[in-house]
């Protein structure tokens, strides 16, 4: 069993190290390969190229697990919606159609979606037996803010347009968690170890609201990968305090914090679950001195219960990889 799985199926001490977007444009070997590639959407639904972007943090640095190179965005893509990915910007998609959503199908949404499960079949079989293969979904609200272009900026949604559509976005949600449990399900059988689920946008749900967009759905989905006895990992990112409550709600396997969450009171408030991540990508913009200190406050945190070293969102582009290659030294020799 890889470290990863015995952290969060067996609560071992063991250590392990990954991050969000490490397969992506901070490093040169796949900025190379997106240069020959235009399409975002092709690209993720080419297996072979797939799955080399997957491995290339793994050549690099040795990370204990690979996740697979795909997007959230996959799964409106295959339930009929154009999805843009322009460059420096926020994905694109055209306008939602709630009657040809409604038209979807299990047996379509599979097939479209099938390289996916190719890229980690073959992935899996390329990784070494001790790594962990991380497979992936959006969370629905996520999701729901994409499809419909519910968000004015990163800190403000369209409340008038959520609250005047508030039946048809049950049923999209509803019909939504069904096609995630179905793209988690394929993704375990092609292979993968793990699942992360990623609800990047819940810092954003009203207040009133937050058992119907994130703690229901974010628990039918850790309880559908209990399932198949294979761990999950939540990210609620900017749920501040209510953090508590997801995880007493959820009950995720492992949730993984945000840089807002203070690791001393993540300690205290979260229990019987494994803590990821929580430092902030920008830190690695800093020198090394101000990047070792910063690490070194999750180390001693959680350095007696186990936990997995990643980050409180995802590498940016203008990461130099060096300076992870750095971190992970620095965390491995801690
Ligand atoms: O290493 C990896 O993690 C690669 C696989 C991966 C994952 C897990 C990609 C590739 N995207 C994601 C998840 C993802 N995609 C999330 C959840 C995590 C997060 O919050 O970062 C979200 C919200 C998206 C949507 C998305 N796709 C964005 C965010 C835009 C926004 O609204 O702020 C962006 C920029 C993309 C494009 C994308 N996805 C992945 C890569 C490498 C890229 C860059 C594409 C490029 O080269 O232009």
């Amino acid at each position: 069993m890889s470290n990863l799985n015995k952290i969060l199926k067996n609560k071992n001490l063991c250590k392990s190290v990954w991050f969000m977007r490490q397969a992506g444009r901070y490093l040169p070997e796949f900025r190379k390969i997106r240069n020959e590639n235009k399409n975002f959407v092709e690209l993720c639904l080419n297996s072979e190229i797939s799955s080399e972007i997957s491995l290339q943090p793994i050549k690099r640095f040795d990370l204990d697990s690979a996740i697979i190179f795909s997007d959230i965005l996959m799964v409106p893509y295959a339930l009929g919606q154009e999805v843009t990915f322009i460059k420096n910007k926020s994905p694109k998609l055209s306008e939602f159609n709630f009657k040809k959503f409604r038209n979807n199908n299990e047996k379509e949404f599979s097939k479209k979606l099938d390289p996916v499960y190719k890229a980690i079949n073959i992935t899996r079989k390329r990784l070494d037996i001790k790594k962990s293969l991380i497979s992936f979904v959006g969370a629905p609200w996520t999701l729901l803010i994409y499809m419909l272009d519910l968000k004015k900026d990163n800190n403000k949604i369209n409340t008038s347009k959520l609250n005047k559509n508030k039946l048809l976005i049950d049923q999209i949600l509803n019909d939504l968690t069904q096609y995630l449990r179905l793209h988690i399900k394929n993704q375990i059988n092609a292979g993968a170890d793990v699942v992360q689920i990623f609800d990047s946008w819940s810092g954003l749900i009203p207040n009133e609201n937050l058992t119907k967009f994130s703690y229901s759905p974010n628990s039918e989905l850790v309880k559908f990968c209990k399932t198949y006895n294979v761990p999950s990992i939540c990210f609620p990112k900017g749920l501040k305090e209510n953090y508590e409550t997801f995880n007493n709600l959820v009950k995720p396997d492992g949730i993984n914090l945000d840089y807002e969450i203070d690791p001393l009171w993540a300690k205290k408030k979260l229990k019987d679950v494994v803590i990821q991540g929580g430092m902030d990508p920008k830190v690695l913009y800093k020198s090394s001195i101000k990047i070792h200190r910063e690490a070194t406050k999750y180390i001693q945190a959680f350095k007696d219960t186990p936990y997995i070293f990643n980050l409180g969102h995802g590498l940016l582009p203008e990461t130099d990889p060096d300076k992870v290659d750095k971190l992970i030294k620095f965390y491995r020799n801690f």
